[in-house]
């Protein structure tokens, strides 16, 4: 968490020019984002842009060890991001919450948009939800770190990550046959999955074994809110080597715990 780094959201930067214009100032505080250009991080710059909720991005650097800092652990005691804090919460007090899945349920409930009300409809996201937040995230995130980012090469566990990511883009492609999102109309868990799906070369994966995936992949992409999310702070990763030890030792390091 970058101290006086907070950066206005390409649409709160939007509409708080059209106030200036107008001579009124923005009435609603912007949401603050705790955030990393990661799939993670992406879910929520996703909906945020998807709604045009005003927030401001507060850059939380994983590289370095800013998820361990106090007044983010106060937040986030996960030390992991993204996590948000909404002013204007319940009761017009502050709420924070950490947990993407929990974040995009949250903003779904709070503006009534991707995230349906109707009971059926909303299990059919729910399902998808907790598919990738307990399913293609873990998976996907172990492949990155066996293939990508470990000092030791172990073809075991690479394997293993490689095969349960390939399963689970086969259950995505399925699902897809013949709809154009993952429950059916856009929603919040399709959002949850681009930023994972998109890192499939990564992953050890080859997109055209999926047909049905593929072409939800490009759907996803032509979306301005999409390109807008993950493009957010892309330039903040830059110059950062994943395979430098000190950094190594922040996100992959045994930390001791204070009790
Ligand atoms: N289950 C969490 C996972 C979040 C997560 O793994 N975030 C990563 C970035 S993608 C992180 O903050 N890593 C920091 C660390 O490992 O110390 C969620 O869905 O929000």
């Amino acid at each position: 968490m970058t101290r006086g780094a907070k950066r206005k959201s390409p649409s709160a930067a939007a509409s708080s020019r059209t106030a200036r214009r107008r001579g009124t100032r923005a009435r609603v505080k912007p949401i603050e984002l705790y955030y990393w250009p990661t799939p993670n991080g992406f879910k929520i710059s996703i909906m945020l842009e998807e709604c045009g909720l005003p927030y401001t991005m507060i850059p939380v650097n994983i590289a370095k060890g800013d998820q361990f800092k106090p007044e983010f652990l106060a937040i986030s005691p996960n030390n992991r991001i993204p996590a948000i804090v909404d002013p204007a919460g319940p009761g017009g007090r502050p709420i924070s919450i950490f947990e993407s899945g929990a974040i995009l349920q949250y903003l779904g409930r709070k503006t009534g948009k991707f995230y349906p009300r109707e009971e059926r409809a909303r299990v059919e996201v729910e399902q998808w939800l907790f598919w990738q937040v307990g399913g293609v995230g873990p998976m996907a995130g172990q492949v990155h770190h066996f293939r990508n980012y470990a000092r030791e090469t172990l073809p075991y566990a690479i394997k293993r990550y490689v095969d349960e990511v390939n399963r689970l883009y086969g259950v995505m492609n399925i699902r897809l046959r013949d709809r154009d999102f993952i429950a059916g109309r856009y929603s919040i868990a399709d959002m949850a999955l681009v930023g994972w799906v998109n890192g499939w070369q990564r992953q050890g994966q080859d997109i055209e074994q999926f047909p049905n995936l593929k072409r939800w992949l490009e759907r996803m992409k032509a979306r301005p809110a999409v390109q807008r999310g993950m493009a957010l702070g892309r330039e903040l990763r830059e110059g950062i080597d994943m395979k430098d030890p000190k950094v190594q030792a922040v996100l992959f390091g045994q930390r001791a715990r204070a009790s």
